[in-house]
């Protein structure tokens, strides 16, 4: 064997072996668990990621602190028109699910409009927010999940049961957070991920039955609230300041508005959607 072959079986084995690999960037419906990853920042900014996302960034920041926040915005989502019908939901392939359910895309209680993720989208530029503690804690019970939609602080945990006695396979289509893709047999832990970056509303579904499915979105400050059943919401202890508001259901075309509120002050913010 000449030299140069030697080289070139060097020259290969270098190139195609060693333990580094390029990071993993993250996909939307991984085939395993835990794909993803800590890939930069810088190669997921998008257009729309505010100034706050980074965290890091030096001076110009005020650290936020509860103490900061006295003023309380509220206000309530109108549904225009008729209520669309829900559809029956046939849970006959698994008698372990048994009760009868309807979906929960759009629901519509006395004219108001539940599951819409309300959230601060502009207007906290100044302060620094710690990482959100603690879990939300979300079930899987009759096949469904409870509750529907989830709104959570980057930095908390999402903690998911499985109250059935039944299989599930939770599979979650995060963007910006661990992808994960997982089997829950009846009677075993609950799954928790935290969820570390901010994220988009993206849905968590089951692969084992294909009627469930819910809704999660991340968010780098505490400000952010999911209507209750109808369509009311409050957003407490807010800081003084002028804010668009920002509200996201999983089918409806996103809203804004724009608020005012002054200390120990409240402001009344209301939204109408229509299919
Ligand atoms: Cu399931």
């Amino acid at each position: 064997m000449n030299r140069s072959l030697i080289g070139l079986i060097a020259l290969f084995a270098t190139a195609c072996g060693g333990g580094e690999t390029a990071p993993v960037k993250p996909k939307p419906a991984p085939a395993k668990t835990e794909t993803a990853k800590d890939a930069p920042k810088a190669s997921e900014a998008k257009s729309d990621a505010p100034k706050k996302d980074t965290k890091k960034a030096a001076g110009g920041s005020q650290d936020w602190a509860a103490s900061m926040g006295t003023a309380t915005v509220s206000g309530k989502i109108a549904f225009k028109g008729d209520a669309p019908v829900m559809a029956a939901i046939d849970m006959a392939s698994d008698a372990k699910c048994g009760a009868e359910n309807t979906e929960e895309t759009i629901v519509v209680s006395a004219g108001g409009l539940a599951n819409v993720i309300i959230s601060v989208s502009s207007g906290l530029e100044g302060y620094k927010f710690a990482d959100g503690t603690g879990k939300v804690m979300v079930d899987q019970k009759g096949c469904r999940y409870i509750p529907h939609v989830i709104a959570l602080q980057a930095g908390q945990e999402i903690s998911i049961a499985n109250s059935d006695d039944t299989v599930h396979n939770v599979h979650s289509y995060s963007k910006r957070n661990i992808a994960f893709n997982q089997a829950q047999p009846a009677g075993t832990a609950a799954i928790e991920k935290k969820m570390g970056r901010k994220d988009k509303m993206f849905p968590i579904k089951c692969d084992m039955h294909s009627w469930m499915n819910c809704h999660v979105a991340v968010f780098d400050h505490p400000f952010f609230i999911v209507s209750g059943a109808d369509g009311s919401f409050t957003l407490p202890k807010l800081p003084a300041g002028s804010y668009t508001l920002t509200a996201e259901h999983e089918v409806l075309d996103k809203q804004t508005a724009e608020v005012t509120v002054a200390d120990n002050g409240t402001a009344t913010v209301n939204f109408t959607f229509s299919k």
